[in-house]
């Protein structure tokens, strides 16, 4: 019998929900009448219901989050249109704040803000006894952790096969950057450790190897990052994947010791950087040293085999595209894998929204909330960084242009590559789905064209970055080299060329 059904929209198939995990694991003596049906993006809500409601459920639970809440808000009214006598709960980050002001917390029965972990479980069996409470908008219990029981059982094999699985090992970050939801925790809370690491290996005996970890801050404990990375170093083997979020100002040499024992394609630090500007990280409240931030990123990218990738943010209050297009030159210098380049949201419930009417931020109103506009950034130009940030994607992030990356950014990473992204979306006027071949036919035709340079060293680096993709299309511009066609034509009939692409597309 399934009385309760806990449902969520996954951002993609690969991200297992840990959230509703944690709900069902804390049922109590409610175990086993509840079932998880986990949805991803894109889902059309009446077929997410029907399948919800083919249960028969009394009550349905929705983790919402900013990556889901639009869809979650259509599925919940048709919902409760076809089936009214089923309760609808809804909790997670983006129904805990600013309740009154979402219409999904109005269709809903109730809200659960911040941790549900507890309080599902008691709102369950109020609701089934018959004892419904009045109160429609409930403040989550935060228990002391070991009150809380571990929803790591809960992975399935297909999850474990298939899926990232996420696990923490802390709750909470000490740190406020304005930006950020966790500015609103007071401090961290660690887990059992020797409970965890329990859980741990019972996951990889079952034969997990993808783990994230959703600490906001890995490298906090030192004492507690060293076990953690102790336990995945005596076994290690070729399918290990081990994600960590670090801050960049700590990396005491004990941990350094550590992250060089691991072999390539093991580790991932995922580091958040936002802004190298310090009046802004002061207006943000976001404490950082940069200078220990820039030798760490160092240390791991030249003494690691870790994967780093680090995030930057564009449009903070007060600044502007030549502080953030320093800041990324900055970054870039250092070496990382990968470079997020973000756009400022405003989440819901996050102090960042003190500064809205000083620093004339006008945000979307809809989710994701990505600020659109500044003082000091207008809104063309954060259209024009959105656009950087994807395209960055898909040439700086992906591997895929390792030695064109070099001609095509120069001395001047920020700048050339801007200057790309813009001449990339004049002439091809999208920024997703563009084919891999397309796009070096689009960098071959920019650098060539464009920038000018010989015809022979950009097909030497692109057709050796090609090969190294693996890939084996064709690329026309090599095909047309064969010919002999190419130093024939001129730049502009090459652009005209790439621009004729693009149309049949
Ligand atoms: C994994 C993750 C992702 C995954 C997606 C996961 C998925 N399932 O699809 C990826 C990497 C794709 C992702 C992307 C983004 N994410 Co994210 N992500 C996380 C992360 C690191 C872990 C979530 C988690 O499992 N937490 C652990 C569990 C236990 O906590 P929880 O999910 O909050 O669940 C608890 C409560 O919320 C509540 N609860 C949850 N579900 C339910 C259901 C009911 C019925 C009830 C009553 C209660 C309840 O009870 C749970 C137990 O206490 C969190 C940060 C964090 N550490 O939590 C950010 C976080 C969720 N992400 C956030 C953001 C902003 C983003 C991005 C917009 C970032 C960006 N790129 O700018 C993108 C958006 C993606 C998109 N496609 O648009 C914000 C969420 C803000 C919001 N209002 O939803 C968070 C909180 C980070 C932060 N500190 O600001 N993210
Ligand atoms: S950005 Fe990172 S360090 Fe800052 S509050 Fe959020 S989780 Fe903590």
């Amino acid at each position: 019998m399934t009385d309760i059904v806990l449902s969520t929209l996954n951002a993609r198939y690969v991200h297992a929900a840990l959230g509703l995990r944690y709900l069902a694991a804390n049922l109590g003596e409610l175990r086993g009448r509840e079932k998880i049906l986990e949805f991803v993006l894109g889902a059309r809500p009446a077929d997410l219901v029907e399948t919800v409601l083919a249960e028969r459920p009394r009550i349905v639970g929705f983790g919402v989050y900013i990556w889901n809440v639009e869809e979650t808000t259509k599925a919940v009214a048709l919902l409760k249109r076809v089936a009214p006598e089923v309760v609808v709960v809804v909790g997670g980050p983006e129904a805990s704040h600013e309740v009154e002001e979402q219409r999904i917390c109005v269709l809903a029965d109730y809200v659960i803000t911040g941790w549900g972990d507890l309080s599902f479980a008691a709102l369950c069996r109020d609701v089934l006894s018959g004892r419904p409470p009045k109160e429609k908008v409930i403040a989550g219990e935060q228990p002391p952790l070991e009150a809380i029981a571990w929803p790591y059982a809960l992975y399935t094999e297909e999850d474990i096969a298939r899926r990232f699985l996420y696990v923490e090992a802390s709750r909470g970050c000490p740190f406020k950057c304005e930006f950020c939801l966790s500015a609103l925790d007071k401090t961290a809370w660690p887990f059992d450790l020797d409970q965890f690491m329990a859980e741990l290996a019972a996951l990889y005996d079952r034969g997990a190897r993808h783990f994230r970890f959703v600490d906001r801050t890995f490298n906090l404990k030192v004492s507690a990052s060293l076990r953690i990375l102790e336990f995945f170093l005596e076994r290690l083997d070729d399918r290990l994947f081990v994600h960590f979020e670090v801050i960049p100002d700590h990396l005491p040499d004990r941990l350094k010791e550590a992250i060089a024992r691991f072999p390539p394609g093991a580790l991932q630090f995922e580091v958040g950087i936002q802004t190298w500007n310090t009046e802004v990280q002061a207006a943000i409240s976001r404490r950082q040293n940069n200078a220990t931030a820039e030798a760490n990123l160092i240390w791991l990218c030249q003494n690691s085999d870790a994967l780093v990738h680090v995030d930057l943010i564009a449009g903070l209050p007060g600044e502007d595209l030549a502080s953030f297009g320093g800041g990324f030159d900055r970054l870039y210098s250092l070496g990382p894998h990968e470079i997020q380049v973000g756009i400022l949201k405003r989440l819901r419930g996050t102090p960042i929204a003190r500064h809205t009417e000083a620093h004339v931020m006008r945000y979307n109103p809809d989710p994701p909330y990505n600020v659109l506009a500044t003082e000091c950034i207008g809104f063309a130009d954060m259209q024009r960084i959105a656009r950087f940030g994807r395209y960055w994607e898909m040439i700086g992030n992906s591997g895929r242009f390792r030695r064109t990356l070099a001609l095509l950014l120069g001395d001047a990473p920020f700048a050339r590559f801007l200057r790309f992204s813009d001449w990339l979306y004049a002439t091809a006027r999208k920024t997703h789905e563009i084919a891999l071949e397309r796009l070096y036919g689009f960098v071959h035709a920019f650098l060539t064209g464009e920038l000018g340079m010989g015809e022979e060293t950009v097909a030497a680096a692109m057709e050796e970055d090609y090969a190294a993709s693996g890939a084996r299309g064709r690329l026309e511009f090599l095909d047309r080299a064969a010919r002999g066609e190419t130093r024939s034509r001129t730049a502009r009939g090459r652009m005209r060329q790439a621009r004729h692409q693009t149309a049949k597309a």
